[in-house]
Parts: structure tokens; sequence; C-alpha cells
């Protein structure tokens, strides 16, 4: 007899049959059951799929696999986010050009994907860097762009002076580039933005609907940082300057004025005498990262413009200063100064020698300055009041005079999409002297980039250096003109992919509304925590605006969302490429792709993540290895026996119905890990079984077919052996879950005795804490009470706890 065994060969048999069968090909038919599971986009910056990768859509997938049994038609598309800065980087290095090394990335990719063994649907595939997708990521710009949701400006940047690219403030959340580590430094440049401003409120409020880890919808509202304020004018002759104050309780304290050293009015408020001091103190504010200049320990400085404003109730003259504390970008750029109850403005006046006015009355705490909240003191008619209510008085009383007003400011700002880069998508907009800035036509889309270029260390982008790709000719006029070269920040790639995938062949658009519609939004969307703040922000964003614009019909591209943790390398550190030794490789060629997922299903909790320790694969070897001997010792007996009645066994029973129960709550959860432990001990209980002496093959047989189909979404090669091994038909992979009894979840059975009209009919082994109710119903679904009852009318039913039952009838 032939005893089972698994190997690379088996995953190998396996592939190659659910290819051909098309096996997890999405079937349009059943789009009503549709289950759409997304993970978060691969990037094909490594040859190798490495740890991180198995971990992140390896055990995705197991999920997706207990979807499909559950009954739905599991939509689980593959794709790659093809641009960005590395392969750049790598052709600057190596000569190689982008465009090669990144779909020979992707072949590769795709190839360990196979090995793998997912279920992704291929027909679905979605490559950003090719031009049938970035066509329709130039078309939605020019749409955002028609709706006025594009713009671009003249701003400082955060640049990374390593990268020479301009990055986004999320990208250089610390103050240093979130790619190389270096520090990154200010710039001015003309760039393009997104306005996802527009949408801060929404992509606020509708976070309270979504499915959604606490801790990642708090970072976004915190990220999007909505404040409540006034907006007081200061005049200055016939100008105003208008600040932004979360404090109006405290605008009888102010004492001078800050504007950002980039504010538009600061040249028209210097005096002749300072304008030499004010222009190099802001030249130096331009050479320094916004980090930097909030930052509290460093030494406040500024310049004196020479003019004053008028306080717009006191009429007093107040100074008007430059200081880089105050940043441009946020509220209006300017403050009313408060040394008294601010410490930046406390700390600034001291230095400068500006008065100090207390107007807050801190009680308890006597030293200045004293930022809480207090009664009013030194401020004329609003004394006495509490912070409060004087913030609304005097905002009230602002208001009146047109003079101020209630407002709310974000923290978050546009996003800022230019890339000085060759490797992504060109933006599609032609320069031109007579007309300006035109927008490319749809029906000259794509705007490819060239091939023929030079990759070369300079800090410019190759596209600038390109004439064959630089000169165009103006859409409008018909002069000639030139194209934009920059090229988009790969985060708008990835926020309308998952529109793409159902429709990925779509050649008239970049997605069909209708077909969008029946298969959005994911239902489950399976990434890193480190996307709170950028992708998942911009995506929302994307699919709010294309709503707004028609293209959708829905509010929320990911209602539900789960982060998966990260394996680190043994010191604690997120695992890369370097991590040489921990290649999955070496392990599926040895063992097996499904020992190394289920390995990881086992060693690890999914939410968590956690330090790489190959020791535990051991314990997998040894689960394969018993059972394998499980199943061989069945086979054998079956071979043997012919086919007779059985008796239950109790424990196996319980223990069957126990790990079907919890195995279908754990794999809905991720706790892919208890899954394996439940299965485990089903291994255990069916062994138990084997070695009873009341055995029965037929009994057995559907014990170990449940445990193949547990089996099936953790080990989906080994199972399907496994399946085939014990005489099923193909595949495993369409069987549904198994279902459990309840009534069997017990291990502590008492027998009760059921009467019929006082004469003793049966005794039934029930579960010790079954309700009355369900015993009752137990007692009447049994055929042979029911014989007895032949039909009668019931009168009443007596139930003695613990005992008995007794079924009273009208017998006729
Ligand atoms: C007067 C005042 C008095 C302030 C006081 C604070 C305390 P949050 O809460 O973080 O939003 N501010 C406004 N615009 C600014 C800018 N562009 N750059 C730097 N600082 C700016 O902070 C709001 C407060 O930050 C505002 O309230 C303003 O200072 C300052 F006892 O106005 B306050
Ligand atoms: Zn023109």
């Amino acid at each position: 007899m032939k005893s089972f065994t698994y190997s690379k060969e088996t995953d190998t048999k396996w592939q190659n049959k659910w290819n051909e069968t098309e096996i997890y090909k999405f079937d349009e038919s059943k789009i009503n059951k549709k289950y759409y599971l997304l993970e978060q986009f691969a990037y094909p910056s490594a040859k190798n799929l490495h740890i991180g990768h198995w971990w992140i859509y390896g055990l995705s997938d197991s999920f997706g696999r207990f979807k499909r049994m559950q009954g739905y038609q599991v939509f689980h598309p593959p794709g790659f986010d093809a641009f960005g800065l590395p392969a750049e980087n790598f052709a600057i290095k190596t000569g190689i050009h982008p465009s090669i090394s990144t779909e020979e990335s992707v072949a590769a990719m795709t190839e360990q994907f196979r090995a793998m063994g997912t279920t992704y649907d291929w027909n679905h595939e979605v490559v950003t860097c090719r031009e049938e997708y970035y066509k329709w990521t130039q078309w939605l710009f020019l749409k955002f762009y028609d709706k006025g949701l594009v713009y671009r400006r003249e701003a400082p940047v955060n640049w990374c002076p390593s990268c020479l690219t301009v990055l986004a403030n999320e990208q250089a959340a610390d103050g240093v580039c979130e790619r190389c580590g270096s520090e990154v430094n200010q710039r001015c440049m003309k760039q393009w933005f997104f306005k996802i401003t527009e949408y801060a409120d929404e992509l606020l409020s509708s976070l309270d609907t979504l499915n959604w880890p606490e801790s990642t919808k708090l970072i976004q509202r915190n990220w999007i940082g909505k404040c409540f304020g006034t907006e007081v004018d200061f005049s200055f002759g016939k100008e105003k300057i208008t600040v932004f104050t979360t404090r109006a309780d405290t605008l009888m304290g102010v004492t001078y004025i800050v504007l950002a050293p980039e504010h538009p009015l600061v040249e028209l408020l210097t005096i002749p005498d300072n304008k030499a001091e004010i222009l190099t103190y802001c030249r130096q504010t331009a050479k320094q990262s916004e980090i930097e200049r909030m930052s509290a320990v460093k030494e406040k400085t500024g310049a004196f413009t020479g003019s004053y404003a008028e306080h717009p109730i006191s009429g007093e003259s107040i100074p008007i200063w430059v200081a880089d504390y105050v940043l441009l970008n946020y509220g209006t750029g300017a403050v009313m100064a408060v040394p008294a109850h601010d410490e930046r403005d406390y700390e600034f006046a001291v230095k400068y020698n500006l008065p100090i006015i207390q107007v807050i009355d801190g009680k308890a705490e006597k030293l200045l300055p004293f930022c809480g909240d207090g009664i009013l003191i030194n401020s004329d008619s609003f004394n006495d009041l509490p912070s409060e209510q004087a913030r609304q008085k005097i905002t009230a009383f602002l208001d009146n005079m047109g003079k101020g007003r209630n407002t709310v400011t974000y923290r978050l700002r546009d996003w800022l999409v230019s890339r000085q880069r060759y490797w992504g998508t060109p933006i599609p907009i032609i320069y031109c002297e007579d007309c300006g800035i035109v927008p490319v036509p749809e029906s000259e889309l794509p705007v490819k980039l060239p091939y023929n270029v030079q990759f070369l260390p300079t800090g410019q982008s190759p596209l600038t250096a390109c004439s064959e790709f630089i000169n165009a000719v103006c859409p409008s006029c018909g002069k000639p003109a030139t194209r934009e070269t920059d090229t988009l920040d790969t985060f708008v790639c990835s926020s309308w992919y998952y529109l793409r995938y159902y429709d990925n062949k779509n050649t008239l658009a970049p997605f069909d509304k209708d077909r969008v519609d029946r298969i959005m939004p994911v239902d489950m969307y399976v990434g890193g925590v480190e996307h709170a703040a950028m992708h998942l922000l911009y995506a929302r964003f994307f699919t709010k605006a294309l709503r707004d614009m028609g293209y959708l019909n829905f509010d929320e591209p990911f209602p539900t969302l789960f982060h998966q943790g990260i394996i680190t390398g043994q010191d604690g550190k997120k695992i890369s490429k370097r991590d040489g030794a921990v290649s999955p490789d070496k392990y599926i060629n040895q063992y097996g792709s499904d020992l190394f997922r289920m390995y990881l299903c086992f060693g690890f909790s999914y939410a968590d993540g956690g330090p790489w320790d190959e020791n535990g694969i051991k314990a997998i070897t040894r689960f394969v290895f018993r059972l394998s001997r499980l199943v061989d010792n069945f086979a054998a007996f079956k071979s043997e026996k012919t086919e007779s009645e059985y008796k239950t066994d109790r424990d196996l029973e319980y223990v069957r119905n126990y790990t079907v129960k919890q195995v279908g709550s754990d794999l809905g959860l991720f706790r892919f890990n208890a899954a394996m432990a439940r299965i485990m001990e089903f291994v255990n209980a069916i062994n138990a079984y084997q070695k009873s002496v009341i055995r029965n093959w037929v009994y057995e047989e559907m014990f170990i077919k449940d445990l193949v189909i547990l089996l099936a979404p953790l080990a989906p090669h080994l199972s399907e052996e496994l399946w085939e091994f014990i005489g099923c038909s193909y595949s495993v992979h369409n069987q549904s879950f198994p279902a459990y009894d309840e009534a069997k979840l017990t291990r502590d059975l008492i027998d009760i005795a059921i009467q019929v009209n006082g004469r003793l009919r049966e005794v039934m082994p029930l579960p010790a804490d079954m309700k009355e109710e369900e015993i009752k119903n137990a007692a009447l679904a049994c055929d042979k009470i029911q014989s007895h009852i032949n039909g009668c009318k019931i009168a009443k039913i007596i139930y003695i706890k613990g005992r008995l039952i007794n079924i009273v009838c009208d017998l006729q």
C-alpha cells in the first residue's frame, strides 16, 4: 500500500491542476455572493518574495480560502504598485532600465505567488507602470483638474537632498526622509497639488462609519487635525492682518503680532530701514524644514518689520514681527502673540524685550506663562468671565464689528504630488507661452514615458533632458510648447487601483460605473498600519471625489480593515532583503510551500507579528508527519474492513464539533495560530480513536474528511493531496466549511428518561447544561417518542430537572 507523502512536487502538481481547471477564477454570475478581499498593493522592488511578503499575502490568502469555503464568491486580484524611486535609483547605479528591472521583478514575483499557491485570479491583474493603467491615472488627474481639485502653486516643499526629490508631508513626518533617513530641508518650487483639504471634514466625520482599528482612526483624526478657533483682523492702514487663534479669550493680552517669513504681506509691511534685516532673516528660514521650525527646544528668532497694526478692540498700536516659529501653511500664517499665556510667545518676548500683559488669572499658578484656562483680568468689559465664555463673547463682539469670526482650521494640507523623477506617471500637462497651463486632451492619452533617457545622478529628472518628450504642440493654439516633466507620486496610482481590478480590460474608461458598483466596496482590506496617514487617506479622498464627480455610488472604499503585524528580524527591526538568511525559498524547496505557510500561521499572531525564529518549523514538520501516519493508518484499516454499522464516540464528536466551531471563528478573525492549534488537537483525538477497540472506518472517514477540509485554507496543496489520498474527488477547495452541532459541544451528558403518559419509552443522553425548552424539543424530535405520541394532541409536558420528561397526550 502506498503511503502518504507531501513535498514540493505535490505543490507543483496541484498548482498545475488549479491552473488548468481555473478553479480560482472569479465567477461573475455569482456576483451577488461576492466577497472582495484585497491586500495592500505589492511593490515589485525585490526580485524575490521575502518572508514579509509571505506573511502578508500568504496568510491573507488563507483567510480568502476560508471565505470561499463559507460559500462566498471571493474576488481576490493580484497587482503591482510598479512605479517608484527604487527602480530608478537602481538604474542610476547599474544602467538597467527601470521598465526592464520592474517587469523582471513582476515576473519573478508572479512565479512566486504561484508557488505560494495563492487564490489570485490572474485575469484581473493590475500593474501600474503599464500604459494601459497609467493612461487612466492621467485621465483621472485631468478629471480632478477640471473639477478644481488639482492645482499648481509655488510652495515651500520638503526636499530630500539624497533622493533629490520633493516629499509629501506624510513622507517627511519626523523631519527625515521616509525612504533614506536623510534630513529633509525646505525649498520653494512650483508644484502640483491635490486639494484633499476640501474633503477634510468628510474624511473626518465618516471615520465613524468605518469598521477599522480605533488606533488607526485616531491616527487619521489627528492627521486631519480639526481645530475650532477665531480669526481676528488687525488693521494696518487699508490692509488687514488676519490671525488665527484658539485663544480669543487672551485678545486683550496681545503685545505683538507675528507673521510667517513667507507671508505675502511681509514686503509691504517692512519699512525701508528694516528691509535688509528682514530679507536676510527670510532667506535663513527657507533653509529649514517645518519640523525644525516647530521644534519647542530651538531658540526663537525673528525680525521686526518696523510697522504697527491696530488692535481691533483697544485700538492700540501693536508691533508686527516676522518669526520662523509661525508657519505659512497653518491657520492664516499669522498669529497674535500673547506672551503671558503662550510658551513660544513668552520665550520670544523675553528675548526681544517685548511687553508681557497677564489677562488670565491662573489662581494657583503664579508663574508665567500660564497656558491654561482661567478667569479674565485686565480685559475691560470682559473681566471676570471664565475663558470658555470669554472666547464666545469676544468672538461675537468682533463679529459684530466685522473684525473677527468663528473658524475651523485643519492640520491636513493639500497633497503634494509632483515628483522630479522619471519612473512615475507623467503629469499630462503642457505649458504654452501664450495659453499657459493646458491639459493634454483625452484623445492624446497616455502621455507616454519615453524609453530612451539617460540615468545620471544629477538630481534632475531624466525627462528634463529628453527633448523627444519635452517638445510638444500646444493643444489649444498649435504653437510649440513644452511638457510638464514632473511625474506623479506613486500614491496617486494606488489611490484608485482597487477600482480597476474588476474591470482591468476596459479600454474606454478607467472602470465602468455599474461594474464597479457591483464589486465594490472592498469587503476586507488587509494592510499595514504604516499606511494610516497616507494611502488610506488618499484612497478615501479619491473615492469621495469620484463619487462627487458622478463616477461612483459609494462613500468609502474600505469599510473593513485589518492590520497584520510585522515579522521582524531577530534584532526586532523590520525584515528586509538584507536578511538573506530568512529567504523562504530554502524552506519551500526542502519541505514544500504549505509547511512554510502553516509555520507562519502557527508560529506567530497575525495581528502582532514578532521576531523571526525558524525553530518552530520543526513542530510543523512533526505535525505533517503525524498527519501522514494518521491517513496511512486510516487507509490501511479501510482496505481491510467492510462497511458496517458504527457506534458514535462521544469524545471524538465533541472534539470535532468544538474544532469546527473554533476554527470557523478563528479564521474569520485572522487567528491562524489558534486555528492551527485546534486542528492539531483534532488530529490527536482522531489518533486516540484509531487506538480504540470499537473503531469503524466508515465513522472514522467522516472525521478525516472534516479534518482535511479544516486544514484546506491553511495548507492548500497538502490538503488537496490528502483529499485525493482518502479517495475524494477534486477539489477540497470546493467543499463547504463544515457545520457544527451546538448540542454536541458539551462533554457532560446526563441521561434523561422520556415518558409518554407516564410510561418510559426512551432514555436520551443530553448535555447537562441544556435548557428546559431545548430538552423538550429534543424529546419531541425523537422518532421513537413521536411514534408513541402517534399524532395525538399534547396536553402538557412535565419536566423534572435533570431526570425525566413526561409527555401527557389526549390518547383517543
Ligand atoms: C493666541 C494665543 C494665545 C494662542 C495663547 C495660543 C495660546 P493649535 O491648537 O495647535 O491649532 N498659531 C496659529 N497659527 C499659527 C501658525 N501659522 N504657526 C504657528 N502657530 C500658529 O494652535 C493654535 C494656536 O497656534 C493659535 O492660538 C496661535 O496661537 C498659534 F495664550 O493665538 B494662539
Ligand atoms: Zn497655446
